[in-house]
């Protein structure tokens, strides 16, 4: 797909879930077969996926709508992430945004948390991150990346309610 059309490993992957969901038949004839079967959809992580395209969001609508089949979102997050405090700030938005984009039940998930402290020891212990305890105590260990200009400060504040995040550990 990828090579015809010029697309990179991303673009390709959009691709492929716009033109399913421009074929939306094929995929109902074939849930129809699992009536009464509990399933699992491995979606792809490309994160653009699920925080503002909306081929996804659409397939999920039409699935819930057209199959009747009940849909749960499971979001796994690798849990190294945690050890550093400006990637856990974008986890948690990253998060938030796939939980307002796809509207359904949700399940944050550490996943790989025998690796989590693979780039680094932990601030905290493992309950502040996945509590999503108050954000400030990451701020005197956040310095504003000079590179992007990007304010971490400002985004933590723009999280009044981190708590409704909430991850839970995979190791639990
Ligand atoms: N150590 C360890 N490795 C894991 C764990 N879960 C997955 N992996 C490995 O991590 C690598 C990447 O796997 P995933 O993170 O599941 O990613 P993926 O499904 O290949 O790709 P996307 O879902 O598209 O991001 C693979 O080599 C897995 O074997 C875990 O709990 N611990
Ligand atoms: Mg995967």
């Amino acid at each position: 797909m990828n090579e015809p059309l010029h697309l990179g490993p991303n673009g390709g992957l959009v691709y492929c879930i716009e033109h399913l969901e421009t074929n939306f038949e094929w995929l109902a004839s074939k849930l129809k077969d699992f009536n009464d079967h509990y399933l699992i959809i491995d979606c792809p992580g490309q994160v653009e996926l699920f925080t503002h395209n909306n081929a996804i969001k659409n397939l999920i609508s039409r699935i819930e709508k057209e199959c009747s089949v009940r849909l749960c979102a499971v979001h796994l997050v690798d849990s190294h992430y945690c050890a550093d405090a400006s990637k856990f700030v974008a986890v948690c938005l990253t998060s938030l945004t796939t939980m307002l984009q796809l509207e359904l039940p949700h399940v944050n998930i550490l996943s790989k948390v025998d690796l989590i402290e693979k780039y680094g020891k932990l601030d905290f212990n493992i309950d502040y991150y996945t509590e999503v305890l108050d954000l400030d105590y990451l701020l005197e260990r956040i310095s504003d990346d000079p590179f992007t200009g990007i304010n971490i400060k400002s985004i933590i504040n723009l999280l009044p309610y981190p708590a409704v995040i909430k991850l839970f550990s995979s190791a639990l």
